[in-house]
């Protein structure tokens, strides 16, 4: 029996479910790397080179292990531009009995998947995805006829099923959640670890002239490429976040500090998202570091929720929801994104920093995605399409069975409140809180009305204003609601008249995604670049 064992760019890993049983002697290895899986959203320049160059590494490593693999690069001059075109000339080539492949992250390459068989002729067989801690029937299973889908309730049961951090049928240390411990804000002068850098090889720079020749017009920054692209180098990479991070990563893992990206943060997200890690190998790697006392529980259990529980959560959502998931729109936000996602050019310096951290490095952390970039495309009711693409394209880790429940259900709630109990929408006093943004802004954070006011501040009451129908009776709301009710009808107004002016002016500066300047028209009050002077 001769199988053709295809691997997709985002399942790199040495144990996976589609080469378990490899002949070496009959089988062949296909990878291709295909214009469409490049191009179906325009990615981030550093994350076409990082799946391209592990690509690359992961299949010489196959060889090496004496695998015979068929690679089709991009630049190959007979290259059919998509998975299932590849595969049809593989066939030809090869003429296989089979074909075995890992069922994919994204929905719409599963749905290419289960053409195949028809479209090709031959038995295509699909795997489970063995890498996750939660195979998709068990959270179809945990997620039947449940009104609301927590992720805290998935998440124990979760800790529950795996053992980690348990002692016996009790969470460790008594508790199931130490995130009251993990908002600490960092203390001025606080020195952090260096970011572990894992410089550009050889294939990496043939990938990078690569992405430069054939998508100029990509978002991002491809200098200062740093990310692991080989699993020794995630290995690598894994053992610095353990080492020097983990143990102050639970108190800062909200913090937020200009010209500081990277903190106590693990990013380990690339690698484990592509699978040069696996989520089992991580979350027992940090356990170790609390049973030998090296860390911290407040910081473990914190790391471990994420992978254990918020991780596997978001996937088992996906799952569940789509293909109809992202066609929602609950509260009906319909303007534009603006320019400046794409430019980081605003005064806002909250949004400023964040653009231009997710610019260089195709990275930003959770409370930056979240409580800056989330957040204001929240109270500024931007379309939940445009946002999702926009987080898609632009992050190293971002595939969208990870983004899509992420940004649609958490941070837009645009799933009217499947996944998230309540919108995570919060003034600039939060972020003056968490960071040191607003000490560079133009904008004044304890300003609630007029030119100088923080937009945050004025955005969010006209948010509950806004959506008062929807909202007004979310029972974890009813503080702000109850503030808005005694809010006496002149600062209500004031609220509304400078939260229309700024949205007006938002909506008048459009460009185009992509082109660093292909502006058409900005508002000059927007824009730290003012294009009349
Ligand atoms: C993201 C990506 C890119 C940019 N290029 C390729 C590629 O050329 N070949 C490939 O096999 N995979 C690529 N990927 C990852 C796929 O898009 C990923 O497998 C899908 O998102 C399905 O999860
Ligand atoms: Fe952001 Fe407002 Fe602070 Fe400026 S003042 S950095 S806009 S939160």
């Amino acid at each position: 029996m001769r199988t053709l064992r295809l691997v997709l760019g985002d399942q790199l890993h040495p144990r996976l479910a589609t080469l378990t049983d490899l002949d070496p002697g009959a089988d062949t290895v296909l990878m291709v790397e295909v214009t469409d899986e490049a191009t179906y959203v325009r990615h981030h320049k550093q994350k076409l080179v990082l799946v391209l160059s592990a690509m690359r590494h992961f299949a010489a490593e196959l060889r090496a292990r004496g695998i015979a693999v068929d690679y089709v690069a991009l630049e190959d001059p007979d290259n059919a531009g998509s998975f299932t075109a590849e595969l049809t000339r593989a066939v030809a080539r090869h003429r296989p009995d089979r074909i075995v492949v890992t069922e994919a992250g994204e929905w719409r390459v599963e749905a290419m998947m289960r053409g195949w068989e028809e479209a090709l002729g031959i038995p295509v067989e699909i795997r489970d995805d063995t890498r996750f801690l939660c195979p998709r029937p068990i959270f179809a299973r945990w997620a039947e006829g449940r009104e609301s889908l927590r992720m805290e309730t998935f998440y124990r049961a979760m800790r529950r099923r795996t053992g980690f951090l348990m002692e016996g049928r009790e969470p460790a240390g008594g508790r199931w959640n130490f995130d009251h411990d993990n908002r600490r804000r960092l203390p001025p002068g606080h020195a952090v670890p260096e970011r572990r850098r894992f410089p550009p090889d050889a294939v990496t720079r043939e990938v990078m002239a690569l992405v430069a020749r054939r998508f100029p017009d990509h978002f991002g920054d491809l200098d200062g490429f740093a990310w692991p692209v080989t699993r020794a180098d995630a290995l690598a990479a894994l053992r610095h976040f353990l080492d020097d991070c983990l143990p102050d990563f639970g108190d800062y893992q909200d913090a937020m500090r200009a010209g500081t990206p990277f903190l106590y943060h693990g990013l380990i997200a690339p690698a484990l998202n592509l699978g040069l890690l696996d989520a089992e190998e991580v979350c027992r790697a940090a356990e170790e570091r609390w049973r030998d006392g090296s860390a911290p529980l407040n910081a473990v259990e914190g790391f471990i929720r994420q992978i254990l529980g918020w991780r596997e959560y978001v996937r088992g959502l996906y799952w569940a929801k789509m293909p109809d998931y992202p066609q929602t729109n609950a509260l009906d936000a319909t303007r534009d994104l603006p320019w400046f996602y794409w430019s980081g050019e605003t005064r806002m310096a909250c949004l400023a920093e964040c653009v231009r951290d997710t610019k260089a490095h195709a990275h930003a952390h959770h409370i930056q995605r979240l409580m800056v970039l989330g957040n204001f495309a929240l109270l500024a009711g931007i379309a939940p399409a445009q946002v999702e693409e926009w987080f898609l394209v632009v992050y190293a880790d971002a595939y969208e069975w990870v983004e899509l429940p992420n940004v649609h259900g958490m941070a837009l709630f645009a799933d009217g409140g499947l996944l998230a109990s309540k919108p995570y929408a919060s003034s600039g006093a939060y972020i003056d809180r968490m960071s040191d943004y607003c000490r560079g802004c133009a904008y004044d954070v304890r300003e609630k009305s007029g030119p100088a006011a923080c937009p945050f501040n004025y955005l969010y009451w006209n948010f509950l204003i806004a959506n008062e129908g929807s909202l007004s009776r979310n029972p974890r709301l009813a503080m702000p609601y109850r503030t808005l009710a005694r809010m006496p009808p002149a600062r209500r107004g004031a609220i509304v008249a400078d939260a229309a002016s700024f949205l007006d002016a938002l909506s008048t500066s459009k460009g185009e995604p992509g082109g660093d300047g292909a502006v058409d028209a900005r508002a000059p009050d927007l824009f730290l670049v003012d294009p009349a002077g």
